[in-house]
């Protein structure tokens, strides 16, 4: 098959890059998306997503004209859907944005064209929602277009690479849309292609989110028992890792973002009577935010009602600046709702507006305001704080540090008590 004309359906922080790496390598592509504050500001060269490398590679795309942005898709040779999908209040996956793109396709699909969706969803979804959509063009899927399952993979922070490199894995509704999907993942991965069938190809999606939710839960549970038995969490890890059959992950204020804390709902949403260890793996996950603020309510000796807490990090993991379940967010706001004044700092999105907290566009005014300073995401620029310095440049005298930062015993010769997740010596 030949691919000169693609249509990305969804350009977040998926739909994006791959639109743009495709156009990199000669493809025209247009790029779609119904928010019309993101094909104004991309129409404009405005760039919405903070990732390495992607400003750049987006602007030389717009600029060579490979690739368009328009609010609708249109004729071409194949359609790649990735749309988000959240979840209702309920855990039931939300597919309306699935729903709506392949409905988009519908009007548009011709003869011959692939159709290929990436979002993360429910297993059976490709065929049995996505099919029946297109159909509705009058054409048969198998017959006469074919359509493929391929799940992004990349880890937001190295999605350009990952993009490239990572395996990747093709799940067609018969053999002839595998291969098809085969050829347009040719264009740029170099990673391993593997192809298999559509529901297949659903599941191992999930089970990769929901296999690295369980182990970040489980180290969750295990900070909560060393801080329980006096010892340090972040010690054992190392240790029991050195065994060559043992990969503890790291614990930390709770698990965010929209994949590993959204996705193994899609699995106990699906199938609740064969679920209930993934279920509790989210529960304890969930519960970490509250288990940093018993840590700070701890470190502070007492009520937090006044007390004048400096949050340092809101997004869902170090070194990206996306807020989507954060569960930094969510440590913030209970702090709040116990009457702490709260003021957060986020660096990758300085100019962050959150509902009920206070947040500032710079270091500074967080370290003026604190008593208590609260770490809750690992970013660069904060492992990279000199203890002396920040000594002069705050009142604060409490440090509560999440995730392993703060360790040198230089930060208590510069006067900081630290109070650590997971970690409590007698
Ligand atoms: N986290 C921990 N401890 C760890 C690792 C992560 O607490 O040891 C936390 C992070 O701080 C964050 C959350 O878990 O809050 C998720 O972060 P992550 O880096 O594990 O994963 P994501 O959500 O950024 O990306 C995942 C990746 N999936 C896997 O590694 C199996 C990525 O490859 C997927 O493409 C992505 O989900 C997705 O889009 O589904």
């Amino acid at each position: 098959m030949n691919f000169e004309k693609i249509c990305v359906l969804g350009l977040g922080y998926i739909g994006l890059p791959t639109a743009a790496t495709l156009a990199g390598k000669g493809v025209q592509v247009i790029g779609v998306d119904v928010d019309a504050r993101v094909v104004n500001g991309l129409q404009n060269g405005h760039v919405h997503i903070h990732e390495e490398g992607l400003n750049t590679l987006v602007l030389s795309a717009l600029q060579s004209g490979r690739l368009t942005i328009r609010s609708a898709p249109e004729k071409a040779d194949a359609f790649i859907i990735t749309v988000p999908t959240p979840f209702f209040e309920d855990k039931r996956a939300d597919m309306r944005a699935v729903i709506r793109a392949a409905e988009s396709i519908a009007s548009v699909l011709a003869h011959g064209n692939l159709v290929v969706l990436e979002s993360t969803s429910p297993p059976r979804t490709t065929r049995e929602l996505i099919v029946p959509i297109l159909e509705r063009s009058g054409l048969k899927a198998g017959q006469d277009f074919y359509v493929v399952y391929s799940p992004e993979r990349v880890l937001p922070g190295q999605i350009l690479r990952e993009l490239v490199e990572n395996a990747r894995v093709i799940g067609g509704i018969d053999l002839a849309s595998a291969q098809a999907g085969e050829g347009l993942y040719r264009i740029f991965v170099r990673g391993q292609i593997v192809l298999t069938d559509c529901t297949t190809a659903e599941m191992i999606k999930l089970m990769e989110n929901t296999y690295r939710d369980i182990n970040i839960a489980i180290a969750n549970e295990f900070s909560r028992l060393a801080d329980y038995f006096g010892i340090d969490v972040w010690e054992a890890v190392r240790i029991a890792n050195l065994h060559p059959r043992v990969n503890i992950l790291q614990p930390g204020p709770g698990v965010g973002g929209h994949c590993i804390s959204v996705d193994p709902w899609f699995l106990v949403e699906a199938a609740p009577h064969l679920t209930p260890l993934i279920r509790t793996a989210r529960q304890v996950n969930d519960a970490q935010p509250r288990y940093v603020f018993q840590l700070v309510e701890r470190a502070a000796g007492g009520s937090l009602a006044g007390r004048r807490i400096g949050a340092l990090g809101l997004s869902y993991k170090a070194n990206v600046d996306d807020l989507r379940e954060s569960p930094a967010i969510q440590a913030a706001c209970l702090l709040k709702e116990a009457g702490a004044d709260v003021v957060a700092y986020e660096p990758n999105k300085p100019n962050a507006i959150l509902e009920g907290i206070k947040t500032v566009d710079a270091l500074q005014p967080v370290l003026d305001h604190a008593e208590l300073l609260l770490l809750l995401v690992g970013h660069d620029a904060f492992r990279q704080l000199h203890p002396q310095e920040l000594a002069r440049r705050t009142q604060a005298r409490l440090l509560v540090d999440c995730v392993n930062a703060w360790t040198d015993p230089a930060w208590q010769r510069a006067g900081f008590e630290v109070h650590r997740l997971g970690v409590r010596k007698d």
